[in-house]
């Protein structure tokens, strides 16, 4: 699989990335009651209109600090949608990365750490929520709500019950384990097992409801910077490139995919990707 064309590895991703996110039908969730707990509507359900066509443009915007003096906001948010990180806020950056949020993606430690302020922050509101937590490759889902790696469970049931109509979804640690799986299928050297980055998993996300993506900072611009996040001042080279998540491999992977012109990455760091329910196979 190492030398698969792009439309190869398209459709091998069209199989391997189907949306796959708790829905309470398997132990222990089915007898905690989760099928009445997760949102009536699937992540794609929510999405895809009465057509079924999907949101047709959408922008997955990294946490780069790349992305600082890009100009990138009025672009960014012309989109019909988009995608963020983590506590990666707009406000007071908004010339840079705009402020409209479609979806958030959160790790678990969003969840589980009180620095981040999950239940009260305007960052999580108003917006549909996905969250994701590395279980080991071996997925055991009892093994896995007993001890996450961080715990996202508690704090994911109480906001499902205090705010029942906020759109918020958990993907199934198999799901991100799949992706991993593409990655390292498509790669030379042996990856640790260590789960995608958010950004990776946005992105594959994306590809899954939307026509068409653009992905902003993930492969770095000519304005790639040790600063790791765009709001605050934390330099780290391991932001960008990888040190517990297998960021390179799965940037190098993205950028197989780009069907974009080289200037946009130079200039915007911008990627343009299609959206897999367009790809015939
Ligand atoms: O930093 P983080 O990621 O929130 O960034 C979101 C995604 O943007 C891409 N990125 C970020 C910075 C950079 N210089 N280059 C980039 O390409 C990556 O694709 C990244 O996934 C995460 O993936 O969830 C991560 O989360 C943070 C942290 O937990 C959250 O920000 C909450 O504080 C992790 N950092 C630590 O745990 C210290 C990070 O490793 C991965």
């Amino acid at each position: 699989r190492l030398d698969q064309s792009p439309k190869e590895l398209l459709c091998e991703l069209k199989v391997q990335a189907r949306l796959w996110t708790l829905d309470g039908s398997q132990p222990p969730f089915s007898s905690l009651g989760w099928d009445q707990l997760v949102p009536p509507r699937t992540l794609e359900q929510l999405y895809q209109g009465q057509d079924q066509s999907g949101i047709r443009t959408c922008a997955v915007v990294t946490s780069a600090g790349a992305i600082l003096h890009s100009g990138l906001g009025k672009e960014i948010d012309n989109h019909d949608a988009v995608l963020r990180f983590n506590a990666a806020p707009t406000e007071g950056f908004e010339k840079d990365v705009g402020n409209k949020t479609t979806i958030r993606i959160i790790n678990s430690q969003i969840l589980a750490n009180p620095k981040h302020q999950f239940k009260s922050s305007s960052l999580y509101k108003n917006v549909t929520l996905v969250a994701w937590d590395p279980a080991p490759y071996i997925v055991n889902l009892h093994k896995w709500y007993d001890s996450p790696d961080y715990n996202l469970f508690g704090p994911y049931v109480e906001r499902r019950r205090l705010q029942p109509q906020q759109p918020f979804y958990v993907l199934h640690p198999s799901y991100v384990w799949r992706l991993w799986d593409v990655i390292q299928g498509n790669t030379q050297e042996s990856i640790q097992p260590n789960p995608p980055s958010s950004g990776f998993i946005g992105i594959l996300l994306m590809m899954a409801l939307c026509e068409q993506v653009h992905v902003y900072e993930y492969i770095p611009s000519m304005r790639q910077t040790d600063l790791c996040h765009y709001y605050e001042h934390y330099y780290d080279q391991a932001c960008t490139l990888g040190a517990y998540h297998p960021l390179l491999f799965e940037k190098s992977l993205i950028q197989r995919l780009n069907m974009g012109p080289k200037g946009d990455l130079k200039r915007k760091g911008r990627v343009t990707l299609p959206g897999l329910s367009f790809i015939d196979c």
